[in-house]
């Protein structure tokens, strides 16, 4: 790793304040099989608040508190004996849920890759009651599922209060509201969006308070441009580009992802896109925040990103497709990122040599001008089909959306040919899809670019309105309409059900359509 400690100082001396709200469950439910309902479960109600405070509960009883939003916060409980003086400890298990597929199915079913420790339970001994106890854990939830494994013969349990102290390091309060006449179903999209960006925002922009709760470079940019045009915590977003930009890589790569703890440290996960993203991100913040001094500290490192970037590509000006690299680009078993990290290198090329402009690095800005027109030349010798009118990727020459959209928002091609191709898309929808929300998001951008922004709120509405439809309180980490149980992880019940990289409703709407 390359530590620049004067870098991390800066990133750590913007550790932000955590704001802290008190919720308390609205209503006690049950999760029902239902065929119809996402994922086969719906909930409903069984108690109210009042009745469920009268109750008293022995061995084998369980409950599952609603606090009727999805939550990032502490939770405590208090708990009395009812009947006899008790006489052995008191042994419970907690659940935590996003969604009523964590309350209702056993976690011991989970059979993916990812680990069973992000599945959110609790086992807990009280020696002493009353009591009133301070889970130490951070959780992400809207319903807690509370189940009594054993009192005694001689007591039973009763609960006086379960509350959450959540936190967020996004104020609402600077949330302009949208204006009045905003159709209703737009406004619920933006406040969820909203939503789902405030709960990632803690000490850094996470990319997702359940899991993986770290910093990914790819999901602080799509927050970052979200949040410019919502909570405007700029500082924020400096904190998390000094993070990445003082923990590198060997030959100087930024990380996809940092820890915060026990002390910053970076991961070795490198991604092709995620690196180069560093100077989007930079250049985005540049233009939102004009904080330059900032933008001429990190833009070395920016440059750097894009050199290294520069490196994969063959003789042709092709970048190498082998077994060597990883390029995210979308969760799809199938996709080939050859042309996607072709386009990710153009379009992050293009960011950087604006910002070389701005900051008046005339060298540099010539050097990645030269290849900006090398680059676009050869995508369009090499991976340009003609005769399908789509790029191609890999050696089987695949034609995905991922491609089409990344080469889009490249601008490879003029500006009505660029438009045509995406019409193409639409039309003719290839069939190796998007499976993310990520990739639904330049999917988005891309049309809105192009100026087809009809299309892209239609998509906008079949896309997130659908997951509204099926019961988000939070945008989702993965969303297949056709497959609502999709996991890349084997399992939906260790997806993320508030994940940064779905949080982008909100900019879209505040930027195109206000
Ligand atoms: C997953 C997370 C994260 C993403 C990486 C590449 O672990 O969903 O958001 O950026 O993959």
């Amino acid at each position: 790793m390359l530590i620049n400690q004067k870098l991390v100082d800066k990133a750590e001396a913007l550790i932000p304040e955590l704001q802290t709200t008190s919720v308390k469950p609205s209503r006690l439910i049950e999760a029902v099989a239902d065929e119809t309902a996402f994922q086969g479960w719906l909930t409903q109600q069984v108690m109210s608040l009042q009745e469920w405070k009268e109750q008293s509960y022995g061995k084998g009883d369980s409950f599952v508190l609603d606090f009727g939003d999805h939550l990032v916060g502490y939770v405590s409980i208090s708990l009395k004996s009812v009947g006899s003086p008790p006489d052995a400890p008191l042994k419970l298990k907690l659940t935590f849920g996003e969604m009523p597929c964590e309350i209702a199915e056993p976690f011991d079913s989970y059979n993916g890759w990812l680990s069973s420790s992000w599945l959110q339970e609790e086992l807990m001994f009280v020696d002493v009651l009353p009591a009133v106890i301070k889970l130490p854990r951070r959780y992400c939830f809207r319903y807690i599922k509370v189940e009594v494994l054993d009192t005694s013969v001689k007591y039973k349990v009763a609960f006086e209060d379960i509350g959450c102290e959540a936190v967020s390091s996004g104020d609402l309060a600077r949330v302009e509201p949208l204006p009045s006449g905003m159709p209703e179903d737009m406004q619920a999209m933006d406040r969820i969006a909203v939503k789902t960006l405030q709960d990632c925002m803690q000490t850094v922009f996470e990319d997702g308070p359940k899991r993986d709760r770290r910093l990914w470079i790819g999901d602080l940019r799509l927050q970052a441009q979200a949040n410019y045009l919502t909570f405007r915590n700029n500082d924020l977003v400096k904190r998390c580009l000094y993070l990445f930009a003082g923990m590198r890589l060997e030959d100087g790569a930024v990380a996809a992802c940092v820890f915060e703890k026990p002390h910053a440290h970076a991961d070795d996960t490198r991604l092709y896109d995620y690196a180069l993203f560093f100077a989007a991100c930079l250049f985005d913040y540049y233009e939102a925040s004009g904080d330059r001094e900032t933008a001429e500290e990190l833009w070395p490192i920016a440059y750097e990103q894009l050199l290294i970037g520069l490196r994969r590509l063959d003789d042709r000006g092709v970048v190498v497709d082998d077994c060597t690299w990883w390029c995210f680009t979308d969760w799809h078993s199938e996709l080939n990122k050859q042309a996607p990290g072709q386009a990710v290198l153009l379009y992050c090329l293009k960011r950087g040599a604006a910002l070389a402009a701005r900051l008046e690095k005339a060298g540099e800005q010539a050097y990645i001008a030269e290849q900006i027109e090398r680059i676009s030349a050869a995508s369009l010798t090499h991976l340009w089909d003609e005769e399908q009118g789509f790029f191609v990727s890999g050696a089987d020459r695949q034609v995905s959306w991922a491609s089409q959209v990344w080469m889009a928002l490249a601008e490879v091609l003029p500006p009505e040919r660029n438009a045509e191709l995406m019409d193409r898309l639409l039309a003719e929808s290839p069939s190796i899809g998007m499976t993310t929300p990520y990739m639904y998001h330049h999917l988005i951008e891309a049309l809105f670019l192009v100026g087809r922004k009809d299309e892209a709120v239609a998509r906008m509405n079949a896309y997130w309105g659908e997951m509204i439809e099926d019961g988000a309180d939070t945008f989702w980490e993965l969303y297949n309409p056709d497959d609502k149980k999709l996991s890349p992880y084997g399992s939906n019940l260790i997806n993320s059900y508030c994940h940064a990289w779905s949080c982008t409703p909100t900019y879209f709407i505040r930027k195109y359509l206000v």
